[in-house]
C-alpha cells in the first residue's frame, strides 16, 4: 500500500489555524471593502484557478555540473502522479499534469488514464523531446532534431512528435508542446534562413497530424543547449511559424526563456493581441532558464504578466484561453515543497492583479499620469492576499500553509520506505 495524504489529515491540521486565518481574513475583507472590492469573489477566482504540474519537475534537478538526487524520489510516472496527488491535495489548483515523451512513456496508456482519473488527475500538455538521445535510437540529434541538414533526421523527430500526439489522445490531452535545443554554437555553423525553414516544413506534419481538439504550442527559447543561435530564439520567430501553421498553433511563453531584462508582459501582451498566445511554462531566473520556483525572484515581473493577463480576460479579448503549466527545476529543494510554493504564488498574482482599479489605470494612462500609474498597480502588488489565497484553499479541502502540512505529513519520511534508492532513475533533468 503506497502512503496518501488524507482529507482527516488536512482537516485537522487546518482547524489548528483556522482561528487566526479567519481574524485575518475578515480584517483584508473590510480593507478591500473601503476600495469597492468584494473579498467572496477574489477566494471564487483563487479557487477556479488552475496550473498545470510538469510530471519532469517532480524528481531532483540538476546542472551542468552534477544532479544531487533527493530522497525518495519517484522512479516511474506511476509515483510521478502519487506525488501529483500530494500537491493537488494540499494546493487544490493542480489537477493537470504536463508529461514528457519518452521519460513518461507508459506500458499501458489505458492504466495509467485510469490511475490519474482516480486520483483526480487528468493530462493536460505532452512534451516531445528531440533534444536528448535515447538508447537504440538510430540517428543523433547531436546537430539537431526538427531541423536537421539531413532529412532522415528530420524525419525520426516528427515521427517521434507524431508518436506523442497518438499517445496523448489515449491519454485524453488536450495541446502538445514542442521544445527543441536545434541551433548553433559557432558564428556559421548553422544557416538560419535554411534552419528555420526546414523547422517549419517538420512542424507543418506535425500540425497535420494533430488530433481533433488538440492545439499545437512551440516554445522559443534564446540560447541552450545551442550557445551562439537557436532556430526558434524568439516570440516574433515563434508568431510567425504559427501565423504560418494555421489557428491551432499558439506559441507558448516559458519565462526563463528570454534575455533579462527583456519586457515579458509586453510580448504577452503583443501575443494575447494577435491571438496566439498559448500560456505559459512559469517558473523564475535571475540569470537565464534558471528554473526556480515562480516568484521566488522577480514577484513584481510576475504581477505585470498577470496584469496583462487579468486585463484580457477582463475585457474578454477573443480566443483568449491561455494554458497555464508550470516548468522548473529544483536543485536544492524538495519538489513537492517548490511545485506547491510556485502554484501558490502564482494564484498570487492573478489574484493580485484583480485588485488593480482598471478604470483609474486607465484614466492615468489617457492623462499621461505615469505616478499615479504606477501607483495604481503598486497599490495592488503590495496588497498581502494570503489570506484569500488560504482562505480559496480551506474552503476546497486543501492546506492553509501547504509547506508546514507536507512536512507534519512525513510524506517524504514515508516514500523514502516504498522507493529504496538502489531502484531509483533519474526523474528530474540534468
Ligand atoms: C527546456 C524547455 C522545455 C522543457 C525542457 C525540459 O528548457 O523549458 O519546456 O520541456 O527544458
Ligand atoms: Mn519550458
Ligand atoms: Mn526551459
Amino acid at each position: 500500500m503506497s502512503f496518501r495524504l488524507t482529507d482527516a489529515f488536512v482537516a485537522e491540521e487546518n482547524a489548528r489555524r483556522l482561528e487566526w486565518l479567519t481574524q485575518d481574513y475578515e480584517q483584508l475583507g473590510s480593507r478591500l471593502a473601503r476600495r469597492g472590492l468584494d473579498i467572496e469573489a477574489l477566494v471564487d477566482r483563487a479557487t477556479r484557478f488552475r496550473v498545470a504540474v510538469p510530471s519532469w519537475g517532480l524528481g531532483t534537478g540538476g546542472t551542468r555540473f552534477a544532479r544531487f538526487p533527493g530522497e525518495a524520489e519517484p522512479r516511474n510516472v506511476f509515483e510521478k502522479l502519487e506525488d501529483c496527488e500530494a500537491v493537488l491535495k494540499l494546493v487544490r489548483v493542480t489537477p493537470g499534469i504536463s508529461l514528457h515523451i519518452p521519460w513518461d512513456r507508459p506500458e499501458s496508456p489505458k492504466e495509467l488514464r485510469s490511475f490519474a482519473d482516480e486520483r483526480g488527475l487528468f493530462f493536460d500538455s505532452m512534451n516531445s523531446n528531440t533534444f536528448q538521445d535515447q538508447p537504440g535510437q538510430k540517428l543523433s540529434y547531436k546537430f539537431g532534431s526538427l531541423s536537421h541538414t539531413d532529412a532522415a533526421t528530420r524525419a525520426q523527430a516528427i515521427e517521434h512528435n507524431l508518436e506523442c500526439l497518438e499517445l496523448g489522445e489515449k491519454l485524453g490531452a488536450r495541446s502538445h508542446t514542442v521544445w527543441i535545443g536545434d541551433g548553433g554554437n559557432f558564428p556559421g555553423q548553422v544557416h538560419f534562413r535554411d534552419a528555420l525553414d526546414r523547422y517549419l516544413g517538420s512542424l507543418r506534419k506535425i500540425y497535420a497530424a494533430l488530433p481533433r481538439g488538440f492545439k499545437l504550442f512551440i516554445e522559443h527559447k534564446l540560447y541552450e543547449p545551442a550557445f551562439y543561435s537557436t532556430v526558434l530564439n524568439d516570440w516574433g520567430t515563434s508568431y510567425h511559424c504559427t501565423r504560418e501553421l494555421g489557428e491551432k498553433a499558439f506559441s507558448l511563453v516559458d519565462l526563463g526563456h528570454h534575455a533579462p531584462n527583456v519586457n515579458i508582459e509586453m510580448i504577452v501582451a503583443r501575443l494575447i493581441q494577435f491571438g496566439k498566445l498559448a500560456g505559459f511554462h512559469f517558473n523564475d531566473s535571475k540569470y537565464g532558464d534558471d528554473d526556480l520556483d515562480s516568484g521566488s525572484v522577480k514577484p513584481f515581473q510576475l504581477f505585470l504578466v498577470f496584469n496583462e493577463l487579468v486585463d484580457a480576460e477582463l475585457s474578454a479579448v477573443p480566443g483568449f484561453d491561455p494554458s497555464y503549466m508550470l516548468d522548473q527545476s529544483h536543485n536544492v529543494t524538495d519538489p513537492i515543497e517548490s511545485l506547491m510554493t510556485s502554484a501558490v504564488e502564482v494564484v498570487r498574482a492573478y489574484v493580485q492583479a484583480h485588485l488593480v482599479d482598471r478604470a483609474a489605470l486607465r484614466h492615468y494612462q489617457e492623462t499621461n499620469d505615469a505616478m499615479m500609474a504606477l501607483q495604481t498597480l503598486k497599490d495592488a502588488f503590495t496588497a498581502d492576499v494570503g489570506p484569500i489565497l488560504a482562505m480559496a484553499r480551506h474552503r476546497a479541502g486543501g492546506a492553509i500553509d501547504p509547506v508546514a502540512m507536507f512536512r507534519a505529513s512525513g510524506y517524504r519520511e514515508k516514500k523514502a520506505t516504498e522507493r529504496p534508492a538502489e531502484a531509483r532513475r533519474g526523474a528530474g533533468i540534468v
